[in-house]
């Protein structure tokens, strides 16, 4: 028989086991046409996220045998999440391809955010993270922002083009937008690449013919230390930002603390005078100020973490303090001496600012 794929995620079909990935029942496979697996249904009507996310194995081996089908690559980045979109070991997979980087999500930054400094910061970013000189198209899948532009780069990538990134960085999203333009002749089809905001949608490559292009959807390279994968899917979907991201500025000196309850927490160790540390999540994420007596409650509030671990961080003025899978604080006016407090596993990072006045 025929192997078939559920066009939404990619996974091989079958109906023997309803717990895995690509079930369909057997009576509606004899209905043909392009098909969608029984998870994919309910994600699309109902919204509900079942069997989990892709494993981190199966979705290598199936970005491995994406990119050994494609001419180009489309690496797609979230812009709120940026260097944990780009773990070393995934950037070694793409080096010496054709290689374009789509900075997905900007309609969440701040309405004022100078959109051409965000490009010239994520160029720089991805010179020093071990992609120098690739082409960089800032972009947003759910206005349309940046789009003719990135269909055009698309397009001159080759006629077999993967899309690649992390999970949940929007890479379906992406090509579903591209297939309703011109790549795909303006034709909205009735089966789209399925997107959901949980991780892990996507379970394998999944490909779409257009007129002398074929787009290429992969499931997400798993990253390792991202806290919203750490925590359960509900909790997960609540962190992750999807409409728009706040920020909160905080006068802070030693004693005090900047946290996010159960999830981690900054202690200032030393600081300058009038010392403003500037925290930035998604809008549903609640931040605190609060000082060191208050501590061990702060970590352990609604957390979903028993271990935690101390790191020193040295912040300067203009530096961002990014919590990966979660936000960032920013420091302003003077240098900080932080103590973080975080989930063992979770990975953290110092970078230049994104937001705000660059050096
Ligand atoms: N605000 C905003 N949300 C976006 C954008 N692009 C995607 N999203 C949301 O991000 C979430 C993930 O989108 P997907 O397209 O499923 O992401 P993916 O990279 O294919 O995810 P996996 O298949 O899990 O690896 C969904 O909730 C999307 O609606 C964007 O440009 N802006
Ligand atoms: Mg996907």
């Amino acid at each position: 028989m025929r192997e078939l794929y559920c066009q939404g995620c990619g996974a091989k079909i079958q109906s023997t086991d309803p717990e895995k990935f690509g079930y369909v029942p057997e009576h509606l496979l004899e209905e043909g046409g392009s098909i969608i697996c029984q998870r994919c249904y309910r994600i699309i009507h109902y919204g509900r996220h079942e069997l989990g996310a892709v494993q981190a194995d199966q979705a290598l081996q199936s970005i491995a045998h994406g990119l050994d089908w494609a001419q180009g690559v489309v690496l797609v980045v979230d812009i709120l999440d940026f260097e944990s979109g780009l773990p070393p070991e995934f950037i070694r997979l793409l080096q010496g391809r054709e290689l374009l980087v789509a900075v997905n999500k900007v309609d969440l930054l701040p309405p004022q955010t100078p959109l051409d400094e965000v490009e010239r910061w994520a160029r720089r970013r991805l010179k020093d993270l071990g992609l120098p000189g690739v082409e960089v198209c800032l972009i947003s899948a759910v206005t349309g922002w940046g789009f003719p532009a990135l269909a055009d780069r698309v397009e001159g990538l080759g006629s077999r083009v993967l899309f690649v990134g992390v999970t949940n960085v929007g890479k379906s999203s992406v090509l579903e937008r591209l297939l309703r333009m011109r790549i795909g002749g303006g034709q909205r089809r009735g089966i789209k690449p399925t997107i959901s905001p949980y991780p892990g949608t996507t379970v394998s490559v999944s490909q779409w013919h257009c007129p002398g292009i074929t787009l290429g959807d992969s499931p997400g390279f798993v990253p390792r230390g991202r806290i919203s994968d750490l925590v359960g899917a509900e909790q997960a979907v609540k962190i992750i930002p999807h409409k728009s991201i706040s920020s909160h500025l905080y006068p802070v000196g030693p004693g005090d603390l900047v946290l996010i309850a159960g999830l981690c927490v900054v202690e200032c160790l030393e600081a300058g005078e009038g010392g403003l540390l500037l925290g930035f999540t998604g809008s549903g994420v609640h931040w605190h100020k609060s000082s060191l007596k208050h501590l061990e409650k702060w970590l352990q509030r609604d957390s979903a973490f028993a271990r935690w671990e101390q790191r020193p961080v040295y912040l300067r003025p203009g530096e961002d303090l990014l919590i990966s899978g979660l936000g960032w604080v920013s420091a302003r006016k003077t240098p900080f001496k932080l103590r973080l407090h975080i989930p063992v596993g979770v990975k953290h990072f110092i970078r230049p600012n994104l937001i705000g006045r660059k050096k």
